[in-house]
């Protein structure tokens, strides 16, 4: 606490230090086809205190922090190929502009997974990411936590993919510890998707947890050198027409083209799963 300056922290003075100690993250709420959405629509249940970094990259929690209890949101929410999905982070609910700490910096990166996999094995793409931009000096957290951004990133769902259900895991790096091994925190959070569209591309997926290490470049990474560029950690991002020659993910046995819907399709009711669990309360050191 003895660095904060208490010019740029003045708006968190006033909910109370307590808050700033856990001036953590997650994914709020979701716009699809124009629809905005919450937890345990179309976002995945939270487990136990929703805001709590990850700090193990090899842990289970890596892939949507639920802990591996293979949580299913209540509904599978439908979206072209090619289109743009908006998410929306914030740690307090009641300070719309809070998104993340000032200090929190670092990348949004975003992958999907067919929903069948529940996550599991090498199924996990990159669709999207943004890192620090030298032109600006901006990491994708300072942009996100601009006022006129309010939490809110955009992500592309490429073009080309075979329409069917997915998961979209959607994760912000917080670099402030990141200059010690184990010192990154991740902020995963996930989505149900039903991707529609006429597309046939399947890109080589990778395991979560398995696509950061923690000595990767852009996973410990000092804040307090010098940089003007940033490594952002994990597989390459797949694009739209790449030439995806290699190895496909085992979409062998997912359900085919489903039946476009207008409007977010029901799955089975999932009891929502709030309770506390042991996972440890962590504080920043700010
Ligand atoms: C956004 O998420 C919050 C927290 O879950 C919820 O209270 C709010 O109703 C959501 N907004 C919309 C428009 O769904
Ligand atoms: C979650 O699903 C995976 C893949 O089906 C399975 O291996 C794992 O045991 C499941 N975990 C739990 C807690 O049910
Ligand atoms: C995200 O998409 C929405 C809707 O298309 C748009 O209004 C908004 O400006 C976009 N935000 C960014 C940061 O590109
Ligand atoms: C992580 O380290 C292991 C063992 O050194 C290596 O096999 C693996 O490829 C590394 N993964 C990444 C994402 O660098
Ligand atoms: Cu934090």
């Amino acid at each position: 606490m003895k660095f904060l300056s208490a010019l740029t922290y003045a708006p968190f003075l006033l909910t109370g230090l307590a808050s700033v100690a856990n001036a953590h993250t997650y994914l709020r709420n979701l716009t699809m086809n124009g629809v905005k959405y919450t937890e345990g629509q179309c976002i995945l249940p939270y487990v136990g205190d929703r805001i709590q970094p990850v700090l193990n990259p090899t842990s289970q929690d890596m892939m949507c922090r639920t802990q591996d209890k293979n949580l299913t949101a209540s509904m599978t929410c439908p979206i072209k190929a090619g289109s743009t999905i908006t998410v929306e982070w914030h740690w307090l609910e009641d300070f719309p502009n809070d998104v993340i700490s000032f200090n929190h910096l670092g990348p949004c990166i975003a992958y999907m997974a067919p929903l069948e996999s529940k996550g599991h094995g090498d199924v996990w793409f990159k669709i999207f990411e943004e890192g620090y931009d030298p032109a600006t000096k901006k990491w994708c957290v300072d942009k996100i936590r601009e006022k006129a951004a309010h939490g809110q990133w955009n992500i592309t769902i490429p073009a080309d993919i075979k329409p069917g259900d997915y998961m979209i895991r959607t994760e912000i790096i917080a670099l402030h510890e990141a200059y010690r091994e184990n010192g990154a925190q991740y902020y995963p959070n996930c989505i149900q998707a039903r991707i529609q569209g006429s597309g046939s591309a399947t890109p080589k997926g990778y395991a979560i947890p398995g696509i950061y290490n923690a000595t990767d470049a852009g996973i410990m990474f000092d804040l307090k050198k010098p940089y003007t560029s940033y490594p952002i950690p994990g597989p390459p991002l797949y694009k739209s027409g790449s030439a995806d020659t290699n190895q496909r993910v085992a979409y062998s046995s997912q359900a085919g083209t489903p039946t476009p819907t207008p409007t977010a399709v029901p799955y089975a009711t999932q009891s929502k799963v709030y309770a506390a669990t042991s996972s440890a309360v962590h504080r920043c050191a700010a």
